[in-house]
């Protein structure tokens, strides 16, 4: 009897030391959306996804949304280093956090953050900045130590825009998260993450639209449809939608545009058409495509003395653009805004409470929920135009 309590007392032992090394060791092996090559199809794969080191906090990701920036990468129109875990758009669980990790806790409800805020730096302590310095967006893909937390078949996979969303958890930098009210829905809430706050600071923040005034918005996306809803809170009198797909004018005239137009309609050039339409009256602009030749036009359409136009829309990298000076000369504004010029840790979670209260709509922006296996599939409905978010759950 007392050898078998003995040896009974071994076998716990060593238990209790096998799972506390697991615990130290704190390796997660889960299922991730790997992209290995620019052009290719994602491939889930099994990740090791290691502990979050000093000032890194480790999420169980429970929503995340499919935006066009994330298509920029596979199609290469955006510098990125592979193999690399895309996705920035997201809600999740804080599983762990690092040493030196003081404003999240595990369990806490969050938004990962693709533009931290640091705090420290001299964009995030001017009131008017938000492009911290610790943002990724030339694309390195490791966190702040210069390594990745992701393994796959013995490889590094690099991080994408401090975020790496298409995963069933990640590890980010603490000024890349947002703690939420734990009350808001994860797979609504996530679009606050990018689409929506991109869409609607770029307008009230950014343009500062004024009431009364004109707004012109090229691209209906997402982000454009934000974008309208923006204009509208600022209390625009008219706000002109412009895509090539007729398809989005239903949901653009649903979320606040007063008409919506495609430029195949006319002749003319699209700056000419909306001087005429609104008695050469636009006072602001928007390019929510990310084109070289829809920024100019945008910026062309505005009031040539009074008029802002805001490029929200991500440019093609190493791309240049030739403009006449004239079309500034005059006076006209042109702006643009990462994350719609909002500090991210600040305003996220005043978003998500304004969501709560029924000050703005998400339901509008997402056409299509599918469990996060079918990511092939979300991606297909954003390319052939059916989509507008795409939800995957976990
Ligand atoms: P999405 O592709 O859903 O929308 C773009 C819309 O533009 C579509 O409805 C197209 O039909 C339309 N379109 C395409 N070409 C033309 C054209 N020549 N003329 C008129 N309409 C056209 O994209 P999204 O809404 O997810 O994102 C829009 C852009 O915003 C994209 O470039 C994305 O990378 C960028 C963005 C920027 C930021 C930021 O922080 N600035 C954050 N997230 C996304
Ligand atoms: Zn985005």
């Amino acid at each position: 009897m007392k050898h078998f309590v003995s040896r009974h007392t071994v076998r716990e032992t060593l238990g209790m030391v096998f799972q506390r090394m697991s615990v130290e060791a704190g390796v997660i092996k889960c299922k991730a959306a790997v992209l290995w090559e620019q052009q290719q199809p994602f491939s889930i794969e099994e990740i090791e996804v290691a502990p979050p080191k000093t000032k890194e906090v480790r999420i169980k990701i429970l929503a995340t949304g499919i935006c066009r920036t994330d298509d920029h990468v596979i199609k290469g129109t955006m510098v990125s280093k592979f193999p690399v875990i895309l996705g920035h758009e997201a809600t999740g669980i804080v599983e762990s956090i690092g040493e030196g990790v003081t404003t999240v806790k595990p369990g806490d409800k969050v938004i990962p953050l693709f533009l931290p805020q640091c705090r420290e730096c001299n964009a995030c302590r001017n009131p008017d900045g938000n492009l911290c310095i610790r943002g990724d967006i030339t694309g390195c893909g490791v966190l702040s130590d210069g390594t990745t937390r992701f393994t796959c078949k013995g490889k590094p996979v690099h991080h994408f825009m401090n975020t790496s969303t298409f995963t069933e958890y990640t590890v980010v930098d603490e000024s890349s998260v947002a703690k939420i009210d734990d009350a808001a829905p994860p797979e609504k809430v996530c679009l606050i993450g990018c689409g929506f706050s991109t869409g609607y600071g770029a307008a009230v923040k950014t343009g500062k639209v004024k009431p009364g005034s004109t707004c012109v918005i090229f691209g209906l996306g997402g982000v454009g449809l934000s974008v309208i809803m923006g204009c509208k809170s600022a209390g625009a009198s008219r706000i002109i939608g412009i895509d090539l797909n007729k398809d989005k004018f239903e949901k653009a005239m649903a979320v606040g545009a007063t008409e919506c137009i495609s430029p195949k309609d006319s002749t003319k050039p699209i700056s000419e058409v909306l001087s005429e339409m609104t008695g050469n009256n636009v006072g602001y602009t928007f390019e929510v495509i990310g084109r070289l030749e829809t920024m100019i036009d945008a910026l062309a359409s505005c009031h040539m003395n009074y008029g802002t136009s805001v490029v929200v829309g991500a440019p093609p990298s190493a791309k240049m653009l030739t403009y006449d000076p004239m079309l500034l000369f005059t006076g006209r504004t042109w702006k643009g805004c990462v994350f719609g010029g909002l500090k991210s840790r600040d305003d996220v979670p005043k978003l998500v409470t304004e969501f709560l209260a029924k000050k703005f709509d998400l339901d509008q922006l997402i056409t299509h929920v599918l469990p996060f296996k079918k990511i092939s599939e979300g991606f297909e409905l954003l390319n052939s135009g059916q989509s507008i978010r795409t939800v995957l759950t976990f």
